[in-house]
């Protein structure tokens, strides 16, 4: 099992150290997630923010081909090719199903599915409403977290994965790649 530094708050001040966070948001952390497809090639940045008004995910993708693919975040930092199952399930402490849409649902770690147009890129800010970054049960614990983007669009209900399919791009968040 892979062991992390104890996590550190780095404050970073608006507008400082080439940081451009929205206007009059605070942002006192930041963590990054390279992504990377099975066969190593770079697909672009997933970067967690702790901001003054919430903590955010935010998806630069790239070189995907055009369509909806779910997307979640793992319970490990883990991902190793081809089919990254190191990933461990969704991060999921309240152990409930998966999909906002199951009566038993969701994950905490559930995520809107993500679109590729035609320019095969993904763009996406969207406010984490369930995160717990550090401590007991927290995303950051000791074996980290990843974030999977699968072939499928998910279903947002069907336990455990929406149906989404294959896990075709990973990345992991640690401590060691805060900015
Ligand atoms: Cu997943």
């Amino acid at each position: 099992m892979q062991k992390f530094l104890p996590l550190l708050l780095v404050p970073i001040m608006a507008g400082c150290a080439g940081m451009t966070p929205s206007a009059g948001k605070t942002v006192s952390e930041v963590i990054s997630a390279d992504l990377a497809r099975a066969d190593g090639s770079w697909a672009g940045v997933a970067t967690i923010s702790k901001r003054s008004d919430g903590i955010f995910l935010s998806l630069e993708g790239q070189s995907l081909q055009p369509g909806t693919f779910g997307m979640h975040l793992h319970a490990v930092g883990k991902c190793e090719a081809p089919d990254f199952a190191s990933a461990g399930g969704h991060w999921n402490p309240s152990m409930k199903q998966h999909g906002a849409d199951n009566p038993m649902g969701a994950h905490s770690g559930d995520l809107p599915n993500v679109v590729a147009g035609s320019d095969k890129k993904l763009t996406l800010e969207y406010k984490l409403q369930d995160m717990q970054l550090e401590g007991e049960g927290g995303f950051l614990d000791n074996d980290g977290g990843s974030i999977i983007i699968h072939e499928k669009a998910d279903d947002y209900k069907t336990d455990p994965s929406g149906n989404s399919g294959k896990r075709i791009i990973c990345g992991v968040f640690k401590s060691g790649n805060r900015i």
